[in-house]
């Protein structure tokens, strides 16, 4: 397994739209192994492949303290969505910044798993909004997009700001 290096906003490749995925092979099992280990170190509880630069719909997240519960999306649809619910959210793209967003509370998805086979999911909570934004990963769109442009606008000068630093020390 590997660690895979994150995109950090603003780098364009974030917006991207990912491609669904039609063969179910070793390589697609040692994405989804290396996607998960990322994510576990991060740490962080969900992943889009656009966020590691593979621009496929593939999505794994984890709620579990234990970390022993890896959900694996491939091709994700949502069928159904009802009600309203807003949540802090957080994004390994966007390190250090919380902000509230609106989207649906309950959802069901259509996906296949790792191997191919499809699955109903029903979710609410915390697992339906993750779902939902590392969806939106997959259609090239952040959190951050959510925000009104004042607030974006700081986010990314502040994005820019931090990664000159590192580029800085780095030498
Ligand atoms: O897509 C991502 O960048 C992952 C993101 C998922 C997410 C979190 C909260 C609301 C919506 C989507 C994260 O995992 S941010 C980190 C985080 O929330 C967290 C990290 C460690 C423990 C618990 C949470
Ligand atoms: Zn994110």
């Amino acid at each position: 397994m590997a660690l895979l290096p994150i995109l950090q906003y603003p780098d364009p490749r974030l917006h991207t739209v990912a491609k669904p995925v039609k063969v179910f092979d070793h390589a697609l099992q040692k994405l989804v192994a290396d996607m998960a280990e990322t994510m576990y170190d991060a740490p962080g509880i969900g992943l889009a492949a656009t966020q590691v630069d593979q621009h496929i719909q593939l999505i794994v997240i984890d709620l579990s303290k234990e970390k022993n519960d890896l959900l694996v999306l491939v091709n994700p649809r949502i069928i159904a969505e009802s009600g309203h619910q807003d949540y802090e959210e957080g994004c390994l793209s966007v390190p250090g910044i919380y902000e509230s967003v609106t989207r649906a509370e309950f959802i069901t998805v259509e996906a296949e798993d790792a191997q191919g086979k499809t699955f109903k999911l029903d979710a609410d909570g915390l697992l339906s909004v993750c779902i939902q934004h590392e969806m939106d990963h997959l259609k090239g769109k952040v959190f951050v997009e959510y925000l009104s442009p004042l607030k974006r606008n700081r986010i990314r000068s502040k994005m820019i700001k931090h990664a000159r630093e590192i580029e800085r020390n780095s030498y």
